[in-house]
């Protein structure tokens, strides 16, 4: 993956890098906690695993942390719930997001690109979203902005941006949640004669793919998926470039009572990536199975290898660590 500046430039440095590898412990935590349970079939033992390894690690990390997109709400999730202080309770005061493992069902059945992430912003900086579906679209970076829109059908995304890269259509790749929710979706992007990559599960991978065009050959991500998802890819895309929208599906009564209760005012809002996640950020994650972003918890003799990849929107840096954990 290659150093992009983000169009809106780095923010201050309100976090204090020193905290970026604090996060990787966290992130490597979960994942060699989840990699245990990697394709014995059980998605709540593996994601009970990775949270408890998040949230036991995350209290030895010098902060005053407070969950805002987590594993739901208080009554419903007893650990890294919204709203939930974590960390030290000494240092900055910043905001959290997790998605402890990503693709519970890719680690039970040992299939690519689970990942156990965390987004840490400066307090106020990440999109208290309710746990509801989001319309998602994204493109890597270099493309004048507005090239794609949420407000655009597929078929006028697809032709703009094959007009902006300057290949025709058919050489379009899209990719998006295989769901029976975008039968619709498909068959207008099959009309249009682009590729598609159907995703059986994990969005925040797929969104971090389709910006990074050169390595994976996707040039767009499209489609809905889960909100807290499209925050934490967002807070990577503030660190490595590329163009993404949100917007909240909000199409009940008590799915709008539930945004209105999290501070989210107008419903029907259409976020930019720097609205999803704003200010200095970092973001971390860490390979559970092997995948195309990342590579999976490995067992040696003596030792448990780790692979992650952590970013800092502030200077823009991307590092990738390869850890070797003594047993
Ligand atoms: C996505 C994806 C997740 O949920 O956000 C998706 O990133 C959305 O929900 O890995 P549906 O499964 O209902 O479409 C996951 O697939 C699983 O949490």
């Amino acid at each position: 993956m290659r150093l992009i500046k983000t169009e809106d430039g780095p923010a201050a440095a309100i976090i204090d890098r020193s905290l970026t590898l604090e996060l990787v412990r966290v992130t490597e935590r979960a994942a060699i906690a989840s990699a245990g349970w990697r394709g014995k079939g059980d998605e709540k033992a593996a994601d009970r695993a990775a949270v408890e390894a998040m949230r036991e690690e995350l209290g030895r990390v010098r902060i005053s942390g407070r969950i805002v997109i987590g594993e739901g709400e208080r009554d419903e999730a007893p650990m890294l719930y919204i709203g939930e202080d974590v960390g030290g309770g000494t240092g900055p005061e910043v905001d959290i997001a997790v998605d402890p493992l990503e693709g519970t069902t890719l680690c039970a059945k040992n299939q690519p690109d689970s990942i156990c992430v965390l987004a840490m912003a400066e307090r106020g900086g990440l999109l208290n979203a309710p746990d509801v579906y989001m319309q998602k679209i994204a493109i890597g970076s270099g493309y004048p902005e507005g090239t794609v829109d949420l407000d655009m059908s597929p078929l006028q995304n697809i032709q703009s941006l094959a007009r902006a890269k300057g290949v025709p259509v058919s050489e379009i790749t899209a990719s998006m949640l295989d769901r029976p929710r975008h039968a619709a979706l498909l068959d207008e992007l099959r009309s249009t004669g682009c590729a598609i990559k159907l995703l059986s599960d994990g969005d925040i991978a797929g969104i971090i793919h389709a910006v990074n065009t050169e390595d994976t050959g996707i040039d767009i991500y499209i489609g809905s998926g889960g909100a807290p998802e499209g925050v934490l890819a967002a807070a990577a895309l503030r660190c490595i470039g590329g163009q993404m929208q949100g917007r909240l599906m909000l199409d009940t009564d008590e799915k709008r009572h539930r945004a209105k209760r999290m501070g989210i005012d107008d419903p029907g809002r259409k976020y930019q990536t720097n609205e999803l996640a704003s200010g200095d950020v970092l973001f971390a994650a860490t390979g559970v199975t092997d995948g195309t972003l990342l590579q999976g918890v490995r067992y040696k003799k003596n030792a448990v290898r780790t692979s992650t990849v952590v970013m800092r929107s502030w200077s823009q840096t991307v590092r990738w660590i390869t850890a070797e954990h003594h047993r």
